[in-house]
């Protein structure tokens, strides 16, 4: 820790810029929570942006917006969707939190959902917890949109959970997630991209942290038993199609728009376990995988079997033909495939620069003819803590550096010539951001349909720009236009909670969703199949069904109005109800909360919907519905009695 200790001896920015990157940037990590100093005006190279005389970025009141942006609520656990450019919040999708709006994780639909890909023993683990084999928490990074032939297709979302090494899918036509699965053999997934060509296919998930492999507790002090994992979950069925094993801790990761090679920015080389030995080598790697050999692998049978998963053995000692390690300054953090389908950009952190990779000389390097850095054709020098690096489809950059809190706006092309020994300078502007920018985002930033109209820094502080809400603060993010090619300009603030570490930005005309539910939905169609099996019609029942050992309370709701005004059950007995909407108007949500029982669900219109419980308070409940939804919205409740035992 001894650069950390000088680092927080007060030196000033600009000496620690005069010595180390890495020394500067592990300040940084040190003094989150404290020195004014590291929140200083930016250093030189920032020019003001003109003011611009188009504000047509205003988004006024009835207008809806251009983009749809899906953002990461990370602690949270939630996806949201945001419109932009207003930056207004127009949805919140629950995937791997508890929600008291939607009952998510409560009713027996979400519960399904979030507890069927779980490992057997994280079942029996969170039962004995007391949890109902459902995590309270999750951690949610990176949302990414499936893909067709290089660009979004508005299938599906998937994201990652690093606190519980889950991946979410959402469905894009109803905006919910549909399958949740736990990965197995690795640990904490943290970088998460899905494969762009011809279609996902395949979604890569990074094993953030090492662990032993089995982690079963016996050989928990030799470090050399540690493995990280990297996972390929296949998007449609959502299951681990196989699993590579590597060195180092993968931090992000991206592929290319050929449908072949994965790429991962690795930390932790030295497999060290303190801060220390993490960054005392002076580079780290950019593991590459190669999906074709892999696939060739597996049919050879060059495998083991895991937990029921075949992983193929990728480590740099093995030298397979499955991965290549190529050198890269220590900690290298975010990696972003340009929409040029060519250049990879891997984002330096501790060291002030961004990597060029060329993704057309990667079959050399497999094929050994070239050496490991052969790939790299560009390093420019852009400022302090690069993370990450979005793109306009008009072959410039978007750097967002951590520590100098500013988006560094650079031209590819120029940093191939100055690394070919030509005198140009790559970097055309840089803007103050407010305050150290984590993830960017351009508008369809990420795919070849990249069109360079707006950015948006997700800035980890908010410090001043909002008023004062107590010791936490929001986080900040701040959408930039980049339209044409003036100067760049901020033209939102947007703070949030808790830490949106990533967001995509998709044209509104790639996202079609519906407007009520299909009545087959497959997400309600097994509590459909529940009812029909009791001889009932979910949608004209209103009946309550006794049957080996459980109550099923099966009703409808039309606004204002619960199809039962009452129901009686004995204290003690597992009831499930079981409400189907059959309003079939927009925007006619119903909802169904039990007072003083921890209940509440959303029933959308068309949705059928269902919670299970054991009725342990005797007297009278009321149910209400929750959602607003017609004038007599208030008077849209209804009784549960519960009889004592013995009465
Ligand atoms: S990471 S601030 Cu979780 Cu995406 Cu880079
Ligand atoms: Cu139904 Cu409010």
């Amino acid at each position: 820790m001894k650069k950390t200790e000088t680092a927080q001896k007060g030196m000033s920015r600009r000496a620690l810029f005069g010595s180390s990157a890495k020394g500067a940037f592990l300040a940084g990590l040190a003094t989150a929570a404290g020195p004014a100093a590291l929140f200083a005006g930016s250093t030189g190279g920032s020019k003001p942006a003109a003011a611009q005389e188009s504000e047509d970025y205003i988004i006024h009141p009835g207008q809806l917006d251009e983009y749809y942006g899906f953002w990461s609520s990370g602690q949270c656990g939630e996806m949201r969707i945001f419109g932009v450019p207003s930056m207004r919040e127009l949805m919140r999708i629950p995937c791997f939190n508890i929600d008291s709006a939607t009952g998510w994780g409560v009713t027996e639909e979400s519960r399904r959902i979030l507890t069927e890909g779980l490992l057997p023993e994280t079942k029996e683990f969170l039962d004995k917890k007391g949890f109902k084999g459902i995590y309270p928490n999750g951690d949610l990074h990176h949302p990414h949109m499936s893909f067709t032939d290089g660009t979004y297709d508005g299938r599906y979302i998937w994201a990652n959970d690093k606190a519980n090494t889950r991946v979410v899918r959402v469905r894009c036509d109803v905006m919910k997630p549909d399958k949740i699965i736990e990965i197995p053999n690795a640990h904490d997934i943290h970088g998460m991209r899905p494969q762009k060509f011809p279609k996902t296919g395949y979604v890569f998930c990074n094993g953030e942290h090492e662990a032993p492999l089995p982690n079963d507790g016996k050989n928990m002090e030799d470090i050399s038993t540690y493995r990280t994992i990297f996972t390929a979950v296949d998007g449609e069925a959502m299951e681990v199609a196989w699993q590579v094993i590597v060195d180092g801790n993968l931090d992000n990761v991206d592929c290319d728009y050929q449908g072949r090679y994965a790429f991962s920015t690795c930390y932790n080389s030295e497999m060290g376990m303190t801060l220390t030995d993490m960054t005392a080598a002076e580079q780290d790697w950019v593991v590459i995988f190669d999906t074709k050999a892999i696939e060739e692998g597996i049919k050879a049978g060059d495998f083991t079997e895991m937990r029921g998963v075949k992983v193929l053995d990728g480590r740099k000692a093995a030298n397979s033909k499955y991965t290549r390690y190529v050198p890269i300054s220590t900690s290298p953090h975010g990696i972003n495939t340009a929409p040029d389908g060519i250049h990879v950009c891997v984002n330096g952190k501790l060291s002030p620069t961004v990597t060029v990779l060329d993704v057309r000389r990667f079959p050399d390097l497999f094929a050994d003819k070239i050496e490991p850095r052969g790939v790299v054709v560009a390093e420019p020098e852009l400022g302090l803590g690069p993370l990450h690096t979005a793109f306009d489809g008009r072959g410039n950059a978007y750097t967002t550096v951590f520590i100098d809190s500013q988006a560094v706006k650079w031209n590819i092309e120029k940093a191939i010539q100055k690394f070919n020994g030509q005198d140009v300078d790559p970097i055309i502007e840089k803007i103050d951001v407010h305050y150290q920018p984590g993830h960017n985002h351009t508008t369809m930033g990420e795919t070849k349909e990249a069109d360079g109209n707006y950015l948006v820094s997700l800035n980890k502080f908010s410090k001043d720009r909002f008023l004062n809400v107590g010791p936490l603060k929001p986080e900040n993010d701040q959408l930039i236009d980049i339209r044409g090619d003036r100067p760049m300009k901020i033209v939102h603030d947007g703070p949030t909670y808790a830490e949106p570490h990533d967001c995509i930005l998709v044209r509104a005309d790639v996202v079609n969703p519906r407007r009520t539910w299909d009545r087959a939905d497959s997400i309600f169609a097994p509590t459909v199949e529940l009812v029909r099996s009791l001889g009932l019609d979910p949608e004209t029942a209103s009946d309550v069904i006794r049957k080996d050992g459980r109550v099923y309370v099966v009703m409808h709701s039309f606004a204002p109005q619960f199809s039962m005004e009452k129901f009686t059950v004995k204290q003690g007995e597992d009831v499930t109800v079981i409400i189907t909407n059959i309003d079939d108007v927009d925007d006619l949500t119903h909802g169904w909360t039990l007072a003083n029982y921890g209940l509440a669900m959303e029933i959308g219109p068309q949705a059928t919907a269902s919670v299970r419980f054991t009725a342990d308070r005797p007297g009278v409940h009321w149910y209400y519905c929750q959602w607003f939804c017609h004038a007599l919205h208030m008077e849209m409740r209804g009784r549960m009695l519960v009889e004592p035992v013995g009465a």
